[in-house]
């Protein structure tokens, strides 16, 4: 094993059951940039009001092939008449297969979140930006 190949495998022992339990998955948003397509995925497919698991997957936008990205943030905000925008946000940690990402994130109401996506690692550094509905 290389030495990358070994600290990816010992990330996934240690962070791997995060999305261990999931009977399927579903795609809730992919966004293509230059270098790279994010794909968020989770269990149901959507957000719901609460506790989610999910999961976001890095390939690159030629090859197509899994992108070790490095760091991952995902922050989501929602403005609110009236009111400070809502912040929520989750660290990933790397999943069992490279270029994959394992989350949770909290959401105390339900509406559509203004997300954000911010990577920086060996291939580079990156962001981009989507929405996703939460139900
Ligand atoms: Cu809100």
């Amino acid at each position: 094993m290389t030495r990358l190949t070994a600290m990816v495998t010992a990330f996934a022992f240690v962070f791997g059951a995060g999305a261990a339990g999931w009977a399927a998955e579903k795609t809730l948003a992919t966004q293509k940039t230059k270098d790279v397509v994010v794909t968020l995925k989770s269990e149901a497919g959507q957000w719901k009001q609460g506790k989610n698991d999910f999961a976001l997957e890095f390939t690159s936008a030629k090859e197509k092939q899994p992108v070790d990205v490095g760091k991952v943030t995902l922050n989501t905000s929602m403005t609110m008449s009236g009111m400070a925008p809502m912040i929520a946000g989750a660290t990933l940690k790397p999943d069992k297969t490279p270029g994959r990402y394992v989350g949770t994130i909290e959401f105390p109401d339900t509406g559509t979140r203004q997300v954000t996506v911010a990577w920086d690692g060996p291939a580079g550094k990156g962001s981009t930006k989507f929405s996703v509905p939460v139900r």
